[in-house]
């Protein structure tokens, strides 16, 4: 790593070594659109290890869970590819095709500076395809000083939980200036499987590494960044997968470089990541164990993915008498590859992606504008050019070149597959437009009201277009349901509404927020009708693999409504009433149905109490019975539950902070909605029904700033 540091280091100090006198740009006051509700680095001192996590207590978010380190980022009622997922500028599509590794998970509570979440309509500048929301992960880098000299700074982060035994430990350093920050950052968590009231959640147990270095630079109105990140994940359980993670090994890079002009500013960003990733069905979880017709040795199975990123975006923003306007180009390259093996017969392979890619390039323009005092309006377009092509695909599924039987139909049926597939016109191009407004008024009474309107768009994704073989390849669903692609899917379009206001009295605060959004051309699965499929999932399903009337990624119609709220309280100088709720609906409108893992309504309610130097917290968590369910997904009915966590933050020093709490004080036996289905062998948990919440777990975290 350092071999490729320095020398690109060193190669970019010419372009910043032009130092420039510091000269403020005016101030210009734009009214201020309240859309982002952020949580800050204290907020990390939590028990959970996955960042994603994290969302559950901001209104309209919720995650996805199919294993410790997975989650998948839901917003109002979208999640996945949907939601467009920022790590410090840059975008990751994993390796997994299961989102094993989802974008969040690249940033890690340990080192995670802030989270933020665009409430409402997403500005277009904010990314390329933002149907179903933004999520801004930035991660700790350090801080200038005001000195020439030198200092060495850091700040370690140490954490422990009762739930599986985790423990997590990490060190930042930095050795810096008031140009430099030259930066290092190594962790390491690891923990055994989970426990909730009934018993062990298996496999739930997880590795992972992480190092980091990088190096920022700041001199006059230049700002330039380079950082290079590796992450190790070892064995990690998903439980709710067919498959648990043997490794995810990636290196990232990002590099900025800003300049602050009188009345403008450029912003130039380039990053990419390189991820493997191995997953098996035996490793982790009981393998195979009897089959009817085949030997159990055959029904192993093994898949090792990898994907490449690059990236980068080019902004101008320009300040004029009454706002800004924004330029900007990027663009997002990816390539994905996943190959199926079986380690007792050599022979097998399913070539499950190959060579698939999907190039988006954007352009856009934004403005932003006072119209006066009390109204302010912003509104932009952008152009999104999605191009997609996958190379072609083989599979041998007779390894032991038997004669007749089982082995010879069902490879005899994936040459047929994988002769349709090959072909058919893989390559295709989607020409995509989005555009928003959303105003802001401020009336008296402290309120400000805002309303939003926008059309987004959202081309497939490669797992929905290059699935030829019926699998549960599906970007993480976990519906348990197996899937084929269309090649040539039409990209979703969404026209949303937002209405809400901010009523912000100072004792007295909230947020509340109505939305509504169709999606015309809705991705979705629904039941195959091709003859070959069906009968390949059958016979799958005969010999214990899968489910059979495997579905095919189409575009339908859907519509997705909600309210959320959060809001604050001051009972007293040294007591707050906290409360976030959200709600939401997601329907199809072509046919009478729900969509799939849509979070239950759910409230939080939380009294903060503040001393000199700690502060505790009593927490309250509602989620009601989710009965709007997918009769397409197979989907299952979850009751609801209410759970007590509570927790003291107590400050030693402005440099120490240590965290102790527990959740889910009173042990409650309940059913996660969005953790999906049991997919491993386990005496407590049948297989296929709803994954269990999890029990009472004591944590602490501590951070110390030197
Ligand atoms: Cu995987």
């Amino acid at each position: 790593m350092q071999s490729k540091f320095l020398p690109l280091v060193l190669a970019s100090l010419p372009i910043v070594a032009v130092a420039q006198d510091t000269r403020n740009v005016q101030e210009i006051i734009v009214i201020g659109v309240r859309d982002t509700h952020t949580v800050v680095t204290d907020d990390t001192l939590v028990a959970p290890s996955d960042t994603a996590q994290m969302l559950r207590k901001m209104p309209g978010a919720n995650i996805n869970k199919n294993g410790e380190l997975t989650g998948i980022a839901q917003y109002r009622g979208m999640f996945g590819d949907r939601i467009r997922v920022s790590v410090d500028g840059a975008q990751v599509s994993g390796a997994g095709p299961n989102s094993m590794d989802a974008p969040l998970s690249y940033a890690p509570v340990a080192l995670l500076q802030s989270l933020t979440i665009n409430r409402g309509i997403t500005p277009v500048s904010a990314g390329q395809e933002t149907i179903g929301g933004y999520v801004e992960a930035k991660t700790y880098a350090g801080e200038f000083t005001n000195s020439g000299d030198f200092s060495f700074d850091g700040r370690t982060y140490f954490g422990a939980q009762s739930i599986n035994d985790g423990i997590v430990a990490s060190g930042f350093f930095s050795l810096a200036n008031r140009n430099s920050i030259f930066r290092a950052f190594v962790m390491n968590e690891s923990a055994d499987d989970l426990e909730f009231p009934g018993g062990t959640i298996m496999p739930s147990e997880y590795k992972r590494e992480r190092f980091d270095l990088g190096y920022s630079y700041r001199s006059g109105d230049h700002e330039f960044s380079i950082d290079l990140a590796r992450n190790n994940t070892g064995d990690a359980g998903t439980p709710s997968l067919p498959m648990d993670i043997l490794s995810i090994d990636s290196d990232l890079f990002r590099s900025r470089y800003s300049f602050d002009g009188n009345d403008y500013r450029v912003t130039a960003e380039l990053f990419g990541s390189d991820n493997a990733h191995w997953m098996s069905n035996f490793h982790l979880r009981r393998p195979p164990q009897t089959a009817s017709m085949s030997n159990d040795n055959m029904r192993f199975r093994q898949t090792f993915a990898v994907s490449d990123n690059v990236g980068f975006s080019l902004k101008l923003e320009q300040y004029v008498a009454n706002g800004s306007w924004q330029y900007g180009i990027d663009g997002h390259f990816t390539e994905h590859d996943a190959v199926i093996s079986n380690p007792n017969a050599g022979a097998f392979y399913i070539d499950n992606f190959n060579g698939t890619t999907r190039d988006v390039l954007g352009v856009f323009a934004e403005r932003s504008i006072s119209l006066s005092d009390s109204i302010g309006l912003d509104f932009g377009a952008r152009y999104n050019r999605v191009s997609a092509d996958a190379g072609e695909i083989s599979a041998n599924l007779n390894p032991m070149n038997m004669a007749m039987g089982m082995p010879v139909m069902m490879n005899n049926m994936a040459s047929m597959l994988a002769n349709r597939f090959n072909g058919q016109d893989l390559s295709q191009v989607d020409n995509n437009i989005d555009w928003f407004a959303r105003f802001s008024i401020y009336t008296d009474n402290d309120t400000t009201w805002y309303m939003g309107a926008a059309r987004k768009t959202r081309s497939a994704s490669y797992q929905e277009r290059y699935l030829w073989i019926p699998m549960e390849a599906t970007g993480g669903l976990a519906d348990g349901k197996t899937y084929v692609g269309t090649p040539d899917l039409d990209p979703e379009v969404a026209n949303e509404l937002e209405l809400g206001f901010d009523l912000e009295t100072g004792d007295f605060n909230i947020y509340p927020r109505l939305f509504y959004k169709e999606v015309s051309d809705y991705i979705q699965g629904t039941p195959s009708t091709n003859m070959t499929v069906n009968q390949f999932s059958m016979m799958m399903a005969n010999m214990g693999m899968g489910l059979p009337n495997p579905l095919q990624f189409t575009n339908t119609e859907a519509t997705f409504y909600g309210f959320d709220v959060d809001a604050d309280y001051a009972l007293s100088d040294r007591l707050t009433l906290r409360a976030v709720a959200s709600m939401v609906r997601g329907e199809r409108d072509d046919i009478n149905d729900n969509l799939y893992r849509i979070s239950p309504d759910n409230m939080l309610i939380s009294l903060d109490y503040r001393a000199n130097n700690w502060t505790g917290t009593l927490e309250s968590i509602t989620y009601a019975e989710q009965d709007r369910i997918s009769a397409t997904n197979i989907e299952q009915v979850t009751d609801g539950y209410s759970i007590l966590n509570m927790s003291a933050m107590i400050s030693f020093d402005t440099d120490t902070e240590l965290r102790l709490g527990v959740e889910n004080l009173l042990d409650e036996d309940y059913l996660d909605h969005l953790a999906a289905y049991n997919r491993s062998f386990n005496p407590d948990i049948a297989t296929r029904s709803r994954m269990p919440g999890l029990g009472r777990n004591f944590y602490a975290r501590l951070m110390w700033y030197f």
